[in-house]
């Protein structure tokens, strides 16, 4: 018997999610039937997205937040997965049995146009599915204040990597609106798991982030141009600071954005560090 569609909507905007609509996994136990009070205390848990240009540092970033606070817990961005297809990886197969099929990071940089849908198909759904897992047991017996830090998220996917790719003609006109009808989709059916409740915008000149790209040395980066990095910077002021994307999901037009200046060494830095973690926690006491 299906919920009927008003005490549906309750569930979903009163901030408790129905048990019936949380397809996580905790480990192998399935948590399909958490009761009521596991569900209020996941509710609790605020979600923030560290958002930037490629190698301006996020994944540095979420380091020093892994260490600054128990009831902080960071969600890498999962791409391993996207260099390593694996073959016959639907759930339930046998695992010893996968193999790597191919790198599609590497085939997007090298035939944008053939593969560019493919990659963000694909990095958005795995993405999801990290993003969707339960938020570990520290988290949900916390006293405190527990976030739960995302790098990167379905939205910069869709606002920032995706449009670009459009934007640049790797990306056709069905392409985009098929991506833009499953996106859309799947923000209403599982949105309200992974909704964020701020930003965190670390911000730095293309310049930067090609010196940083060259220092981490990914192989399939080497050909990634400053104009390209330009290009992803204009799509996270417009959609961060200036607001001029067009944005299809109400709650992410206000969304609050910490705005960092990632153009300082912070990685050996522990004066900027502990500036940083400040404005973090400070940021966090007002979501
Ligand atoms: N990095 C650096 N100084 C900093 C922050 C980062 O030299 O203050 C380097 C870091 O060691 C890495 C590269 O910049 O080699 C890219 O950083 P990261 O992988 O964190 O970037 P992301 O792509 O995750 O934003
Ligand atoms: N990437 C992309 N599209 C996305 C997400 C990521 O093309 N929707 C690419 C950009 C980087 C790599 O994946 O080459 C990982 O990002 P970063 O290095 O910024 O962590
Ligand atoms: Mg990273």
């Amino acid at each position: 018997m299906s919920v009927p569609r008003r005490i549906f909507e309750k569930l979903k905007h009163g901030g408790l999610p129905a048990c019936r609509m949380l397809p996580w996994t905790h480990g192998s136990r399935s948590v399909h039937g958490l009761h009521q009070r596991d569900v209020k205390v996941t509710a609790r848990v605020k979600r923030v997205s560290i958002e930037g240009n490629i190698a301006v540092g996020k994944s540095t970033f979420a380091k020093l937040l892994r260490s600054a606070c128990v009831d902080w817990e960071v969600m890498a961005e999962p791409v391993s997965k996207w260099q390593n297809i694996q073959s016959g990886s639907s759930k339930g197969a046998d695992t010893s049995s996968q193999s790597t099929v191919s790198n599609l990071l590497q085939m997007m940089y090298q035939e944008p146009q053939r593969w560019s849908y493919t990659f963000q198909t694909y990095s958005c759904m795995s993405r999801l599915k990290t993003q969707l897992q339960l938020p570990p047991a520290r988290l949900l017996c916390s006293k405190g204040t527990p976030v739960q830090v995302y790098e990167r998220s379905i939205y910069s996917d869709r606002y920032i990597f995706a449009l670009n790719m459009f934007e640049l003609g790797c990306i056709n006109a069905t392409e985009w609106a098929v991506y833009q009808d499953w996106h859309s989709f799947l923000v209403e059916e599982f949105g309200h798991q992974v909704e964020l409740e701020g930003v965190i915008y670390l911000r730095a000149p293309p310049e930067k982030c090609l010196e940083r790209l060259g220092l981490r040395g990914r192989s399939e980066e080497k050909e990634v141009k400053l104009e390209y990095l330009d290009k992803l910077h204009s799509q996270h002021e417009r959609w961060l600071l200036d607001k001029s994307t067009e944005i299809h999901f109400e709650k992410l037009k206000q969304i609050p954005v910490l705005q960092l200046d990632a153009s300082v060494e912070f990685q050996q830095d522990s004066s900027v560090q502990e500036d940083f973690i400040t404005k973090v926690k400070n940021f966090f006491s007002t979501l």
